[in-house]
């Protein structure tokens, strides 16, 4: 009762207490300690062997890329433009886990001879997603396919007008997607939209940029470049996002943390060569991305001037 309240006391917490291990759960996980049982239960982990790759942060047997929606025509029409030699532009966000996104599929591209270019917005003068004026700008500049990394989803108009003006578009977003109609693109990858069986729901844009430069690097590989050479980036997106360390994505950070792949040439890229910190902090922990690597590169992202 509210009255029980003396004035100027705090709110009275309410705890969400997660629900106690099944009996079944708890036999199947009896390999691992009382506290570690409950743990893996909360987490959605209810089978030894689920358990075990979780742990030892493997990747998930089912966490192929082609398993998600509009992967394969996104990954026709990028080896398209390869073969073409058409200038692609990826299109970011501002925040950190859109620029690492962005900064995955533009190492890629790049390593695969594409003339490819980063376009991250400005966060004050342009604000978040597509705009009209972005997508004249790159045009003019002889971009005909644009990708876009943890934006778009929501972009209906943007992505109609892209097709007047001849540009063709892939969205890779995680957000969630608007009721009913998706954006009118050449492809669509986003683990929320209806009827996707994709495993992991709670991949950061980083993680689905890496997706798809896994299965462009499947069918176009390159002696310069593997797809977990850039899995620091995958962590520093993916814990700077707050995505949930679940899934796939203890496969993401872990190798991602251990191995540490410098990327100089991303220093270039973005103001402040924020992505060189990243490459600085070697050894580092995620709470050691989430409250150094991840600010700094947040604070130095998005001002620059929009277009990198
Ligand atoms: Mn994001």
């Amino acid at each position: 009762m509210l009255s029980t309240i003396a004035p100027g006391s705090p709110d009275p917490k309410h705890w969400k207490v997660a629900a106690l291990i099944t009996p079944q759960v708890n036999e199947s996980l009896a390999a691992y300690p009382p506290i570690l049982r409950q743990i893996l239960f909360n987490r959605g982990y209810t089978t030894e062997n689920e358990a075990r790759s979780y742990l030892q942060a493997l990747a998930p047997l089912d966490a192929s890329p082609w398993k998600m929606a509009g992967i394969e025509p996104a990954v026709e029409r990028i080896l398209e433009a390869l073969k073409n030699a058409e200038p692609i532009a990826i299109y970011g966000d501002y925040d950190v886990d859109g620029v690492a996104a962005t900064a995955i599929l533009f190492l890629t591209l790049q390593a695969l001879g594409s003339k490819v270019r980063g376009y991250i917005p400005n966060r004050f003068e342009e604000g978040y997603g597509l705009n009209k004026e972005a997508l004249d700008l790159l045009k003019a500049e002889g971009v005909r396919l644009v990708i876009t990394v943890d934006c778009g989803i929501r972009s209906h108009e943007e992505a109609s007008y892209a097709r007047t003006i001849g540009l063709d578009l892939i969205i890779s977003d995680h957000h969630q997607p608007a009721a009913g109609e998706l954006p009118s693109a050449l492809a669509v990858i986003d683990p929320k939209q209806e009827g996707e069986t994709y495993p992991d729901k709670d991949l950061a844009g980083v993680g689905l940029a890496y997706k798809l430069a896994q299965a462009v690097l499947e069918r176009r590989s390159t002696e310069t470049l593997r797809a977990e050479d850039m899995l620091d980036l995958v962590a520093l997106g993916t814990v700077a996002d707050l995505a949930p360390l679940v899934g796939g994505k203890p496969f993401f950070g872990s190798p991602g943390l251990a191995e540490h792949t410098p990327h100089p040439e991303t220093g270039d890229l973005f103001p402040g060569s924020c992505l060189r910190t990243t490459a600085r902090a070697d050894r580092c922990k995620c709470h050691r991305i989430y409250l150094g690597s991840a600010p700094e590169c947040g604070r130095q992202a998005g001002f620059g001037p929009g277009g990198l």
